[in-house]
């Protein structure tokens, strides 16, 4: 596994003893890609400005599959992190970033409301990127631009699926600033993927209230930094090279 990379540490310690989280958090481990599903959680570590070291997981030479990596994140897929200072003061490691968002949230209890209503307004848009947006946006850029194969079906049905999901967003974006009204965990799931529009043949201007969010959403410095982190990671990986797609595809159970 690659170097870790220590962020915020200085700045954020000062934030935390601020909320009165104490002076002896520990930075927590983000293990990570610079990819939309990373950038979740980046962005809400910048967000909260908590401290972190960022561990990339190089997911194009295989480090998804070190035992390191399984042992805290089982399904080989970033983004993991570990908290050294989870409940109980003792470290908990999470995987999934919708997981990890819910558990940011609850721990520094920004970004998540805590009142029933808000928090279930939340969720949803949080789920529905986890269900919807992300898999499908994924399965689009498979078939668009990785896959050996042209498949024009499998290309048009994920495409008009990501278009019915912008049509979704931007509608409900039509009356309200933020997914569930104020700027939350759920608007940090989505801005990676919306982001991607172009590479996903979309047109921006069929959905205006879903533009002027991006744009909203993008402006935050938090957001800028999230997805700034590890940028030059990805320098030189050519995802068609053929020893990159024998890791990353027709991936298959591996049992003990
Ligand atoms: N549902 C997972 C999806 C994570 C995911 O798909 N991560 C990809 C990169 S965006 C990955 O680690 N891929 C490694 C692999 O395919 O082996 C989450 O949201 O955390």
């Amino acid at each position: 596994m690659a170097r870790a990379v220590k962020r915020s540490a200085k700045k954020s310690k000062k934030a935390a003893t601020k909320r009165g989280a104490g002076k002896s958090q520990k930075p927590i481990e983000l293990w990570y890609w610079p990819t939309p599903n990373g950038f979740k959680i980046s962005i809400m570590l910048e967000e909260c400005k908590l401290p972190y070291t960022m561990i990339p997981v190089n997911i194009a030479a295989g480090e998804q599959f070190r035992p390191e990596f399984l042992e805290i994140a089982p399904n080989n897929r970033m983004p993991a992190i570990v908290d050294p200072n989870g409940p109980g003061n003792r470290p908990i490691s999470i995987f999934e970033s919708g997981a990890i968002l819910q558990y940011l949230g609850r721990k520094t209890g920004r970004f998540y409301p805590k009142d029933e209503r808000g928090r279930v307004d939340v969720d949803q848009w949080l789920f529905w990127q986890m269900g919807g947006l992300g898999p499908m946006a994924g399965q689009l850029n498979h078939f668009k631009h990785y896959a050996r194969e042209t498949l024009p079906y499998a290309i048009r049905r994920y495409e008009d699926e990501v278009n019915r999901l912008y049509g979704v967003m931007n509608t409900r974006l039509k009356d309200r600033e933020f997914l569930a009204g104020k700027y939350s965990i759920a608007d940090m799931a989505c801005v990676g993927w919306a982001n991607l529009w172009k590479r996903q043949d979309q047109n921006i201007d069929d959905f205006p209230h879903l533009k002027r969010w991006l744009e909203t959403v993008k402006a935050r410095p938090a957001v800028q930094r999230g997805m700034a982190l590890g940028a030059d990671l990805r320098k030189g990986i050519d995802m068609k090279d053929s020893n990159v797609q024998s890791v990353l595809f027709g991936q298959r159970a591996r049992t003990a």
